[in-house]
């Protein structure tokens, strides 16, 4: 039998786990967002050692596919690859997405962060399939994060980017939600207002939702 490509849809939410923030490892997390109804789901993790991150994923992985949801590996090409994932979210720091798309290959979902317009019109002409802009707010997640951009910021590099898949992100909460797609985003990734309490993920899930129909 053969295994039907996964066929990429970008997600209005497109939730990112973090096991500080919420306390509880990636897989719960997985498996609560996916439940939840999540389309798509990246494990992001800064901390742990190679071999932890690999077992964490591995292991969020296997939750999400129980629901059928896609997984995104944050910034390891090499672990994305190992595991299987659906593909990797890159930032200005990692690997050149080109390299990543080598070695992946075509299937795989690429994502790219972006901070000022320069690098998004770079961006877009990479092999990616979405680019991240951000931070559109103040955020704490994020260590070192770079200048907030704001919501006219978003609209400028709607316009400059065409209808190029634009996921935007940065302390972006159920409450400013609306605004970040009436800006121009195609979708948001949140952290810490959908994750930072792992019991309540399923009704914050819900309530990001009403805000994009
Ligand atoms: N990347 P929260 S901002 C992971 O600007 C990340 O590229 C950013 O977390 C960027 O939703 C950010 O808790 C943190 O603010 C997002």
């Amino acid at each position: 039998m053969t295994v039907p490509a996964v066929r990429f849809e970008l997600p209005k939410i497109y939730p990112i786990t973090d096991r500080l923030i919420s306390g509880v490892s990636h897989a719960e997390q997985a498996a609560l967002l996916a439940a939840a109804g999540a389309g798509l789901i990246q494990v992001r993790e800064k901390h742990l050692s190679s071999r932890g991150f690999f077992d964490e994923a591995k292991a969020a992985i296997a939750a999400a596919a129980e629901y059928g949801v896609p997984v995104i590996i944050n910034d390891r090409v090499d672990l994305a690859m190992m595991l299987g994932a659906a593909g990797v979210h890159l930032g200005q720091e990692d690997v050149e997405p080109i390299a990543a798309r080598r070695v992946l290959g075509e299937n795989a979902v690429i994502g790219y962060s972006t901070h000022n317009i320069e690098q998004a019109l770079a961006a877009i002409k990479m092999p990616v399939d979405y680019i991240a802009f951000g931070p559109i707010f103040p955020t704490s997640t994020k260590e070192n994060p770079d200048p907030t951009v704001g919501l006219e910021n978003l609209s400028e590099i709607r316009k400059a980017i065409g209808d190029f898949p634009l996921v935007a992100i940065g302390g972006i909460t159920r409450e400013k939600a609306s605004d970040v797609f009436t800006a121009g985003a195609d979708s948001i990734a949140v952290i810490s207002d959908l994750i930072s309490d792992p019991f309540s993920i399923e009704e914050r899930f819900a309530q990001f939702t009403v805000k994009i129909c």
